[in-house]
């Protein structure tokens, strides 16, 4: 039940449950911390899966403050391009919607900008800095919809969900937005 996919112009938005270390994207997104180190969570996985030279490269970058967005290579990645974006601790201030949607559309804007074409995001602020799904789901969906129906690239964009349920509330968010287009 819920939708998984949207077509937005000539781009498509997905949702799939699985691992964004494993995603054939040109480029995943990292749920980073603001020293862009290797954390727990997804920021520690991409770390672990590609390899070393990351946080080398992450080093020199100055860090990364909440809402805005670095790229790095990917490395022993499947993915060309690691783009490393800062979420929001949640607190329930509307400054935190304002930074989650920072997040994607900066992370939207520094992919297109480097031509890449796919891009996968894990949901962003929702484990350790303990946003809740429902709103994130929402927040980043709106987002991404309305990004790609005004501009051409990326093609693709996943939305990747580590679980069974995480995915049945951003398939049923993704519904729910996508019955309001018509
Ligand atoms: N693939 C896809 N999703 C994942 C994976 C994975 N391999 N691993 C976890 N998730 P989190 P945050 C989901 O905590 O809340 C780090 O230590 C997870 O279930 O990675 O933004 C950083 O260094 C959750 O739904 O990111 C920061 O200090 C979502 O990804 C801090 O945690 C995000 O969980 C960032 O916290």
């Amino acid at each position: 039940m819920g939708q998984t996919s949207l077509k937005i112009g000539s781009s498509l938005l997905e949702i799939v449950q699985g691992d964004i270390t494993k995603q054939d994207t040109e480029a995943v997104v990292n749920a980073a911390n603001k020293r862009l180190a290797p954390g727990g969570g997804v920021a520690g996985a991409i770390h672990r899966a590609a390899g070393p030279e990351l946080w080398a490269e992450c080093q020199n970058l100055g860090g990364c403050e909440t809402g805005e967005a670095k790229i790095t290579g990917g490395y022993n990645l499947p993915a060309r391009y690691v783009v490393h974006t800062v979420g929001p601790v949640f607190n329930n201030t509307l400054q935190n919607a304002k930074d989650l949607e920072s997040c994607y559309l900066n992370s939207l804007r520094l992919a297109a900008e480097n031509n890449v074409q796919s891009i996968a995001f894990p949901a962003i602020s929702t484990g350790i800095f303990g946003y809740p799904l429902a709103e994130a789901a929402e927040i980043s969906l709106r987002t991404v919809v309305k990004f790609l129906q005004e501009n051409t690239k990326p093609e693709r964009v996943r939305f990747v969900l580590f679980g069974a349920d995480d995915l049945q509330v951003y398939r049923d968010s993704l519904q729910k937005i996508a019955g309001e287009l018509k």
